[in-house]
């Protein structure tokens, strides 16, 4: 028998598992199951990740030992599995002793090779990714995934020469799509690799709930070479099983491409094994957000499949995102499928022909021939080839055409008014019909496609038996059961989205030829609180990690103050000034509000002059233009008008003046708690670099987003 083996990553069982997970495994339980079909024998495996310092802590934080920590979360997982009927074959956990086995044999191996070598590690380090970055990697000093504060290293580590094979790995990842699917993606990682490789630290020193490195106890293994050996591990490698199966598919996320196209790929070049396939499929957004355990956005997909049904679900999953991108999750869209695609078309189908059967000819199977209408527009081929290109939802698309073919041909030649030969051809066609069917949706709804055979009281045939007039006459047809009955539409009311209405913004050109900079945002629909726990300690951090007394001196206040002279105006206060002042004192950026604070935090790391105002309380557009002195404008946190100067520049809408230079906003235009849609804006000068403002803006949007929701638009400044 030919053989195949596929593989899902291994998740963390650090918290409880999202839609995102239950996609994966989806998935690659519909790859399995369609090699079945096409008579492989297959070796499924899935499992979790259970060593290094994520699971260490979040084990600490539950109070829990580490071991019963990640038994418990790994059932969860397992149940997951029984609850969408993943047919793995074998699900790992990485605290097994036949995978401590496999690591250490492994890392003897390559360090017998010369291919590990002992040395010193200094750098940075994102507990959530368990991946050391460099510098260029962060973005604006964030984990480049996750946005979360990383941690510096400086300990004694071993390294595996992986720069030595960079050569091998990137003339095997042009050989095309048996290396690294889909193709998008390999040009981004052939593009990478355009630049050295650097070796890669294989151990941690202060890291003790791991595999401790055969050949120095004192250290663990890193998570990711004792992760990725997983995938050789469940096939008893190096013995039978292992020759049999390898090499395999990993089917994983995007965000994990490079640990399994370098990191793991220049390790079995270098153990002289040869090399898997890599499919990447897309992650499930939640509104244009990522679902992430660590950010806490999640969905549950056992709540879904238990309100729907586990293959409603798969089915939604399947067809909705085009394999190999990015989809978005919408309960909608889910119901709207499972009511007609697999309610109405699927489901009636099957009862409508059932009936007829019972009605005509008493439940019996007759003897006749598959009509042409219905064998004509029946496309074997093209399903496969559309599995052959990854493409599921395209083959789902082409079973459910011919579904549709079916309904079509019941309505074109109306069995209920036939009799006779003529009533048996037409019901034979669709019993027959409905045996091909229910072979080609198993790889997908394989609980509908049992159903369904069932109820034709015939076991499930495979690929073969896809051809039509196969079905015995003389079978007495099964008991008919619904396959799904119809939800309501969602009776919970969505959460009403406030819409932002449009907004343009102009810029004086004599500001913009002195350096005056913009970028502007609005985020619509946030969730202003007063405060929240995550920010006040990134913002606590920011003041530690910054050096205060330097702030002042930097080049972009400068520019500020040069552009203040330049337009003849006496400015000595400073609104990141201002800032650095209260948090020498209180060792804190002050706490106003959590959209306030999202800034501020920036503001000040970065020296920029930033403002925040209501959206719906700004009349018409705004300018930045310089004053005519007779505007209204009351300073935040005052009752009194300020007189302003017309040599001064001013943000203005229809009634008010917004803020004034860098100053002060206005009292009429304040975020509170009660605001929906923000305005933001970003002031640089002619020290600062447009890039600059627009990676300052990235970061605050960043923190608006975790802090306070809502959806972001970037305005176009004219
Ligand atoms: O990365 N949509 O574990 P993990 C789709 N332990 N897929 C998603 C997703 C989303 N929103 N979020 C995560 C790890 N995934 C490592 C893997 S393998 C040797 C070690 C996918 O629990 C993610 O891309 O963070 C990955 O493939 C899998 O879920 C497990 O993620």
């Amino acid at each position: 028998m030919k053989k195949f083996y596929i593989s899902t990553a291994i998740d963390y069982p650090s918290a409880r598992f999202h839609l995102g997970h239950a996609y994966e495994k989806v998935v690659t339980d519909t790859l399995a199951r369609w090699k079945r079909l096409n008579g492989y024998e297959v070796y499924f495996s899935t499992g979790t990740d259970c060593h290094g310092l994520k699971i260490q802590r979040a084990a600490e934080k539950a109070g829990k030992d580490p071991q019963v920590f990640v038994d418990e979360i790994s059932d969860m997982f397992r149940d997951l599995c029984k609850e969408l009927n993943i047919s793995y074959t074998d699900f790992i956990m990485t605290t097994e002793e036949r995978h401590k086995k496999v690591v250490k044999q492994i890392l003897n191996k390559l360090k017998e090779k010369g291919d590990i070598y002992e040395g010193e590690y200094e750098g940075i380090y994102c507990q959530d990714c368990e991946t050391f970055y460099t510098e260029k990697d962060l973005v604006d000093g964030f984990c480049p995934v996750h946005k979360t504060k990383i941690e510096r290293v400086k300990e004694k580590s071993y390294f595996f020469r992986m720069s030595k094979y960079q050569k091998q790995l990137v003339e095997h990842i042009k050989k095309g799509d048996d290396s690294v699917w889909p193709e998008k993606k390999r040009a981004e990682l052939l593009n990478r690799l355009k630049e050295p490789l650097r070796d890669l630290s294989i151990s941690r020193e202060q890291v003790s709930w791991g595999i401790p490195l055969p050949f120095d106890e004192n250290l663990t293994t890193t998570v990711w070479v004792d992760a990725l050996t997983n995938y050789i591990t469940v096939l008893d490698y190096p013995n039978e099983k292992f020759k049999e199966f390898w090499p395999g598919t990993h089917v994983i996320g995007s965000d994990i491409i490079w640990h399994h196209s370098v990191i793991w790929k220049t390790m079995l070049l270098a153990l002289g094994i040869s090399l898997p396939r890599v499919i990447v499929h897309g992650f499930i957004n939640l509104d244009g957000e990522k679902l992430s355990k660590a950010r806490g956005i999640i969905i549950d997909p056992i709540e879904l499949a238990e309100k729907y049904s586990a293959d409603s679900l798969r089915y939604f999953l399947l067809r909705e995102i085009s394999f190999g991108q990015d989809g978005n999750f919408s309960e909608k869209s889910l119901i709207e499928r499972h009511n007609n695609e697999l309610a109405n078309e699927l489901g009636n189908l099957l009862q409508r022909t059932l009936s007829l059967a019972e009605q005509k000819l008493g439940g019996v199977v007759p003897n006749a021939k598959v009509d042409q209408r219905l064998s004509k527009p029946f496309d074997k081929e093209k399903i496969s080839h559309y599995m052959d290109k990854l493409e599921p939802h395209n083959a789902l698309q082409q079973i459910f055409f011919f579904i549709s073919e079916c309904n079509k041909f019941i309505n074109a030649t109306e069995p209920w008014k036939l009799e006779g030969k003529e009533v048996e051809g037409v019901l034979y066609s669709l019993l027959d019909s409905l045996r091909i069917i229910s072979i080609l949706l198993a790889p997908f709804v394989p609980e509908t496609s049992e159903k369904i055979s069932k109820q034709l009281n015939i076991s499930l045939g495979n690929w073969e038996d896809v051809k039509f007039n196969l079905l015995k006459p003389g079978i007495k047809l099964g008991e008919k059961q619904i396959l799904f009955n119809k939800v309501q539409k969602i009776e919970k009311k969505e959460e009403k989205i406030e819409k932002a209405r449009e907004i343009s913004v102009t810029v004086d050109p004599k500001l913009k030829k002195l350096g005056l900079k913009l970028v502007c945002a609005v985020i619509e629909n946030v969730k202003v609180k007063n405060k929240h726990e995550g920010l006040e300690k990134i913002k606590k951090e920011t003041v530690k990690s910054i050096d205060l007394d330097s702030v002042e001196e930097q080049k972009v206040i400068q520019g500020y103050l040069d552009l203040y002279k330049e337009i003849g105006v006496k400015q000595d206060y400073h609104a990141v000034k201002n800032l650095v002042d209260l948090a020498k004192k209180s060792g804190n950026i002050p706490q106003i509000n959590t959209v306030v604070d999202s800034y501020n935090l920036v503001s000040i790391e970065k020296g920029l002059i930033v403002g925040a105002h209501d959206l719906e309380k700004i009349s018409g557009n705004v300018r930045v233009t310089f004053a005519k002195g007779d505007e209204l404008y009351i300073p935040l946190g005052t009752k009194e008008k300020m007189k302003l100067d017309s040599k001064e520049y001013v943000f203005k809408d229809d009634a008010v003046v917004l803020c004034r230079l860098d100053v002060k906003q206005g009292e009429h235009t304040k975020v509170t708690n009660e605001t929906k849609n923000v305005f933001l804006y970003v002031q640089g000068n002619k020290n600062t670099s447009q890039e600059y403002i627009e990676k300052a803006m990235k970061q605050i949007l960043a923190n608006i987003e975790k802090y306070c929701g809502g959806k972001i638009k970037v305005l176009n400044v004219n």
